[in-house]
């Protein structure tokens, strides 16, 4: 069956490299009420939480698990986005959550070298997930875009540094990297849409003077055959059918709010479980 939201290039692509940058999926206009709206409340309703780097510095995350008529809860449901999820899953996908990331002078840390799925293979017994990244602002080296290792998804699970749960084991990834992974810098303008593959290996450097990246959100899937293990906190991990909304969605403004009243996740319960963060 020809791909339904990613040309069989762009597909050919995400399956050589790990990942591919699908321009323009969201207008700009689309996109302005959610800039809006973070300009008036940066901490997402308070449900920031700074994630410590490997320098002891912080990164700013806030997590949605759930969908409802916010902006926030129907962004990851557009068709436009769930035919991308289904092109490289080849299965049913379901939303697993939304990991909204940003970066400014106050919490700018790095985010060190990893692999998604180091955080999710607790759960999750294959790596069958996919991120779709939604570029809200420009996103550039200056403003500290996500950076991946071209190819690094056909290498296989990576142990967590034994110093530092957050990132991927420091000496194995010096050695992907001497081994010739063109590290590329995933620039975005705003409405473009990275899409990666758990076991991509990816960073992004820490906050540049004057260079503010509002947010990207991150939104993850997960294939419906890829039947989660029952792991108590964990449960927002489970199949719940994720009902598609028509790509006219948001551009017709015919969600609720942006995301006032939406139920992001305790910040308190993003604290590391076993050495993963619960997301
Ligand atoms: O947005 C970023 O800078 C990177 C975030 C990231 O790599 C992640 O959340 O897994």
């Amino acid at each position: 069956m020809p791909p339904k939201g990613l040309t069989q290039e762009q597909l050919d692509a995400y399956n050589d490299d790990g990942f591919v940058i699908v321009r323009g999926l969201f207008s700009d206009e689309e996109l302005a009420p959610l800039r809006t709206a973070i300009d008036h409340d940066p901490t997402f309703d308070g449900s920031e939480q700074g994630i410590p780097d490997s320098m002891g510095r912080k990164w700013n995350t806030s997590v949605s698990t759930v969908t409802d008529n916010s902006y926030i809860g129907c962004l990851p449901r557009l068709n436009k986005m769930m035919n991308i999820v289904e092109d490289v899953l080849e299965d049913e996908g379901y939303f697993w959550h939304m990991k909204l990331v940003r970066k400014d002078k106050d919490a700018g840390g790095k985010v060190d070298w990893h692999q998604d799925y180091q955080f999710w293979y607790e759960t999750a017994l294959t790596p069958d997930l996919v991120s779709c990244s939604v570029a809200v602002d420009r996103n550039s080296r200056a403003n500290s875009c996500v950076r991946i290792a071209r190819g690094t998804h056909k290498l296989g699970r990576i142990d967590f540094d034994r110093g530092n749960v957050l990132m991927a084991d420091e000496a194995r990834v010096n050695e992907i990297l001497s081994r010739g992974h063109e590290v590329v810098d995933c620039e975005m303008e705003p409405g473009d849409v990275l899409v990666f593959h758990p076991l991509a290996l990816h960073c992004s450097e820490q906050f540049a003077e004057g260079a503010e990246r509002r947010t990207v959100a991150h939104c993850t899937y997960n294939a419906k055959s890829n039947v989660p293990i029952a792991v108590p906190g964990q449960e927002h991990r489970q199949y719940r059918k994720t009902e598609r909304l028509p790509d006219n969605y948001l551009a017709d403004g015919l969600y609720d709010t942006v995301f006032a009243g939406h139920e992001f996740m305790d910040n308190k319960k993003l604290n590391l479980v076993k050495g993963t963060i619960l997301y």
